[in-house]
Formats: C-alpha cells, structure tokens, sequence
C-alpha cells in the first residue's frame, strides 16, 4: 500500500489539525474538536488562541495541575542526566522513590510499572501466585471476584471481566476464574467468596461507571469479609487515589487498609506513564526474580518525575484544597437547581452530573461547555464527569458554575 504523503505538512486550524489525525489515526476515540497546544495549572490553550478549564484533569492524570514546574524542573534534571537502566543494574532513583512512597502511603513493599492496566494485571498475577503458593488453593483454581460496571483498563485479561460490551466486544475469548458481584453489595460479595478465591479487585469510588459511590461501610464490611476468608483485597485507587477525593487514598474515607494498592496517572503529574502496585509485605513476597517485570517500570527518570509529583501534591496542600473545592463545586452545582438533573455526586474533586434521561445525552452539554471554555467529558450517556485539578480556586470553580449554570 504506497504511503499517502500528508496534504498539509504545516497544520495551523483547528480543521487542519482534525483532518490529518482523522487521516492516520485508528478511530478508538470520538474526542470534543478542541486542539489543545499548552497547558498550565487549570488552564489549557487550543490552537486558536482560545482558553479552557480543564474539568477533566486527563482522567485524573493532572492532579498537580498541568505543567507543574517543580515537577517539570525534576523531570529536565533527571532527563539530561540517566533515563533508564533497565533492572539488569540498580540506579539512584528507585529506592527514594519506594521509601517516599511507602512512607507516604504505609505500604510495606511497592512494584513500579508504567500504565494503570499494568499495574492491575501485576496485582491479578500476585493474588493468584499468592493463592497458589500461600493459601494452597489447587493449580489453574484460583478465583478473582471483581464488581459489575467496573472499569481496571484495556488489556485481554482485564476487558475479560468487564461488564461493558464496548470494553469487551469481539475481543474474545477470554480467560476463566473471574466472578462478577453487583457493585455495593456485601452480601452478594460474600456469597461469591469459595475456598479457591484468592482476590476481590473493586474500585473505591467507580469513575467509568459515573463516580458510583458505594454504601457507606460497604468497603469496610468488603476488608472484613477478605480479612475472615483469607482473600487479598486489592483496591484500584489508578482515578480515586492521589487526592482526588479529598484524601491520599480513598479507602481513607472508610477507614480501611487494602492488602494491594494500585496508583498511576497523577503519580507522575501527567509528565510520564508511571504506575505502582502498593503491597503488605506478605503478599508481594510471593514474587521472586524472572517471575514479572517491565522494560520500564522503575526506570530513573519515572521515580525521579513521581517523587517531584508526590512532593507537590502534599506539601502544596492540594489534597485538602480537593476536598474543600469539592464540597463548593457540589453546593455550586445543587445551587443550579437545573430541572433536567437528576443527581449531583461525588467526594473530594471527583463530582458527576447525571442527567434525565430525556434531556438529551450529556455529549452536546460538554460540546456546549467548550464553546464557552470548559473543558469535562461525559460518561455512558447521562453524565458529565466534572473533575478539575486539584489546584483550582473558588474563584475559578465560581468562573466554571457559571458556565454550568448558563449550560443546564
Ligand atoms: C481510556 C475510562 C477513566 C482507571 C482505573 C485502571 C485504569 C484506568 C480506575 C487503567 C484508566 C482511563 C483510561 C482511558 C480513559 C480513562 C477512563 F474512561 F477509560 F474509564 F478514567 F474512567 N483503573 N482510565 O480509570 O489505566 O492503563 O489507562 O493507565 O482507556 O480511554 P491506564
């Protein structure tokens, strides 16, 4: 197939921009027709000049704000000096990064990986080594139980125990030893749990699914039920974790410790793909050498962006910043009191407008909120997802309500 030479090598519009990546790229996304070129703290710049406010955050990826400097000047000074090494050899990052990380969250071991489904298929591949070599449940036996509407990423083994049929259509077949519970019910959970379970896989709060907030004491009863038949919780905190809630971790909402935690997107501030497996000494020691890896997982330049974007992150005060903007963005949103909402939800920055269902489907209100500056994207087709940087100010929440009231 001759290779199409590019009809305008010098894109400037917005037009141009969206003819070339229609052109070459594969189409597993239907984005807003924003062309974005710079990003800083709330604020992104499209190539027309035009200002937004991100309420998107890149799915939580942009805690700390776009561009933060601190972690910028850590990611150029690590950059010109060692990017990578490999785990063939050690390097100098590494081990301040696990000790900052463990410290930070009370983990006793971490395993660095780079995307958050490759830290989700790390935590799957430890439960089951752990179950097989510590709990002694019988070879290929091992059940996962994980939730209905879930969403862990894009990967064969993890799209195998979604519920959504975009996610997991014509993708088959798929690998045995998942069970699907109904989100929120202990009972159900309970019910699901055999001698051969190694491991219950949950999202704190479900982002996907339209920031679906579980009963209260649902996780709490969920790490007593692991905690009595010996299954090995492992919390996905990859959207909830890192502040966006109002807190470090969600579970901290709960007052519950999870055996496997896993973090990504903000871990580096959006400057780079890093990931981690958070892990009680009990169940990460099943994994000996040659037993798992990544080309880049842990590489210097990964640690040294992370601990610059944990750094910020809390010495900034972003994560109380996230609950206190949290609590205005709800109340600013409820203020609205727009006929055609249906529920306003949420902890911390991680807030969801959920629509009637006769109002339209909640693409043309993100569309609609482009043309006046707001960047959010919706969910399935009634909500809007709603979930700022954890930097931004009343001000610019009030600058944003304004728009959602002018919208709704
Ligand atoms: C896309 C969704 C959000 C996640 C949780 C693991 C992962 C994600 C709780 C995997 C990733 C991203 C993936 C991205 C859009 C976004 C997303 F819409 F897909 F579902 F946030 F809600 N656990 N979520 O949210 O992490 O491998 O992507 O680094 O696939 O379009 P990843």
């Amino acid at each position: 197939m001759d290779r199409m030479i590019s009809p305008n090598p010098h894109p400037a519009s917005t037009a141009e921009f969206i003819a070339l990546e229609e052109l070459y790229g594969a189409s597993n996304y239907k984005p807003l027709d924003v062309v974005l070129t710079r990003g800083e703290g709330v604020y992104v710049w499209d190539v027309e000049g035009k200002r937004y406010l991100d309420c998107l955050s890149s799915y939580s990826a942009v805690n700390q704000g776009h561009c933060h400097p601190k972690i910028l000047a850590a990611m150029q000074a690590q950059a010109a000096k060692l990017t990578i090494t490999s785990r063939a050899f050690r390097n100098d990052q590494l081990p301040l990064f696990y000790e900052e990380l463990c410290a930070l969250t009370h983990s006793h071991k971490v395993l660095p990986m780079n995307s958050g489904a490759e830290a989700v298929e790390t935590a799957l591949k430890v439960s089951r080594k752990w179950g097989y070599e510590v709990k002694n449940v019988p070879a290929d036996r091992a059940e996962i139980v994980v939730c209905g509407d879930n969403f862990h990423g894009r990967t064969l083994a993890i799209v195998g125990f979604s519920t959504d049929p975009d996610s997991r259509q014509s993708f088959g077949p798929f690998g045995p030893g998942f069970k699907v519970v109904p989100f929120g019910d202990a009972a159900a959970l309970e019910q699901a749990i055999t001698p051969n379970t190694v491991a219950f896989l949950v999202e704190p709060i479900q982002g996907e699914a339209g920031v679906i907030i579980p009963p209260a004491g649902y996780l709490k009863k969920a790490r007593e039920l692991c905690t009595r038949h010996r299954v090995v919780l492992i919390l996905d905190e990859i959207q909830t974790g890192l502040g966006r809630t109002g807190k470090l971790l969600a579970e901290e909402h709960e007052g519950i410790e999870a055996d496997l935690t896993l973090i990504g997107k903000a871990l580096s501030g959006g400057f780079y793909p890093v990931s981690a497996v958070l892990s009680n000494k009990e169940v990460m020691d099943v994994l000996h050498p040659g037993q798992h890896g990544s080309t880049f997982g842990g590489n210097p330049l990964a640690c040294a962006v992370a601990r610059a974007a944990l750094r910020v992150l809390t010495e900034e005060g972003m994560i109380e910043n996230a609950a206190k903007m949290g609590e205005y963005l709800k109340a600013g949103l409820r203020d609205i009191n727009a006929s055609r909402v249906k529920e306003i939800r949420g902890r911390g920055l991680m807030v969801a407008v959920e629509l009637h269902p006769d109002a339209g489907g909640a693409r043309k209100y993100c569309e609609a909120l482009k043309d006046r500056g707001i960047l959010c994207k919706e969910t399935h087709t009634n909500t809007l997802r709603i979930m700022p940087p954890l930097i931004v100010t009343q001000a610019q929440l009030d600058e944003a309500l304004a728009e959602f009231r002018a919208v709704l």
